[in-house]
């Protein structure tokens, strides 16, 4: 008998189908969206569930939940889930790296220059039928090539992010993390390894790309952003919660901070109405894995884990080492 999983959202039919040859698949293809006790009746007598990284997988789900034996993230980002809570329950965690890292880089490249010059902004004005007239400083921004970009979490998508700026930019580098870099991956990223407060005070454009716990909770915040050169550029594309946005969107206010790129909020969908009201900044709903082939490779690599790891028992990048 073909074990039974959930597929938590709206999914490429194509990797449902692959979904069905395994196993007997209920899905979401309306893409409703569920409380988390729906999600717990759902998953009654499933064996298995494929996240997209907004279904919370805690102690009181997996209690509730005994069946349970694996959950699938189609994202790289896992902070839906209580590693802990699901080792202890004997359910194993698996997500998606490597596929989107180039596709990701890419968007925090194209995030970076749409904010540093001003090109939303510059759009709106001209799709309102203001544009009258060409002006010496009309919507000048900051420059790209030559300046310094500090990089926050240098995981593979900042190393992306580096080698971009460095190779194709002439950006000086620098970034700040958990672990200092090899010297080998640090030369071809062209990038210096520097403290927290250097990296503040030395950005010309700052790229936000840890991955989001309890101990990255308003890594920025008032105090971080004080340290911040006022011509400064901030992008956001790790997680809603790493940067505190009403302290975020008062230093844009105030002109303490030039502009800011974000992709993710906290409490997204949902966006702060202090950031939608202000005119430099560059919002995007969370898109930045977005490319066509892209979404399908992470789509294809979470079913592949549920695949491996029914048919294997051993899946292709699991988290955790379950109880
Ligand atoms: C996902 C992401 O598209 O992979 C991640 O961690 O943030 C995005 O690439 C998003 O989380 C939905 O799955």
């Amino acid at each position: 008998m073909k074990p039974k999983i959930l597929v938590a959202r709206a999914l490429f039919p194509e990797v449902l189908e692959r979904l069905q040859h395994t196993f007997e698949v209920e899905s979401n293809q309306l893409d409703e969206s569920w409380t988390a006790a729906q999600l717990i009746a759902k998953l009654q007598g499933k064996w298995g569930i494929y996240t997209m990284a907004g279904e919370r997988i805690d102690a009181a789900l997996l209690a509730a939940c005994p069946q349970l034996k694996i959950c699938a993230n189609m994202a790289v980002g896992y902070n839906n889930f209580d590693l802990s809570a699901m080792s202890t329950a004997g359910v194993l965690g698996t997500n998606t790296p490597d596929v989107l890292t180039e596709t990701t880089a890419d968007f925090g490249f194209a995030l970076l220059m749409a904010t540093a010059r001003r090109i939303s902004e510059s759009e709106r004005f001209l799709r309102s039928g203001q544009w009258k007239k060409w002006r010496y400083d009309m919507f000048a921004g900051a420059d790209i090539h030559g300046s310094t970009l500090a990089i926050l979490g240098m995981g593979r998508i900042g190393q992306g992010i580096a080698r971009r700026a460095a190779l194709g930019f002439g950006m000086k580098v620098v970034y700040h993390n958990r672990s200092r870099l090899d010297a080998a991956t640090e030369a071809q990223c062209q990038a210096r390894y520097v403290g927290k407060e250097e990296l503040l005070q030395s950005a010309d454009h700052l790229v936000l790309v840890l991955p989001y716990s309890a101990a990255s909770h308003h890594a920025i915040g008032g105090a971080e952003l004080a340290l911040m050169k006022p011509t400064a550029t901030l992008v956001n594309i790790a997680r809603g919660g790493i940067v505190d946005d009403v302290a975020l969107a008062a230093a844009l206010a105030a002109g303490k901070l030039a502009a800011a790129g974000l992709d993710v909020f906290e409490g997204e969908p949902e966006v702060h109405p202090d950031l939608l009201a202000l005119r430099n900044v560059v919002l995007t709903p969370h898109i930045a894995s977005a490319s066509v082939p892209t979404r399908r490779a992470m789509a294809d690599l979470a079913a592949d884990n549920l695949i491996a790891f029914w048919t294997q028992g051993r899946a292709l990048n699991a988290l955790n080492a379950p109880a």
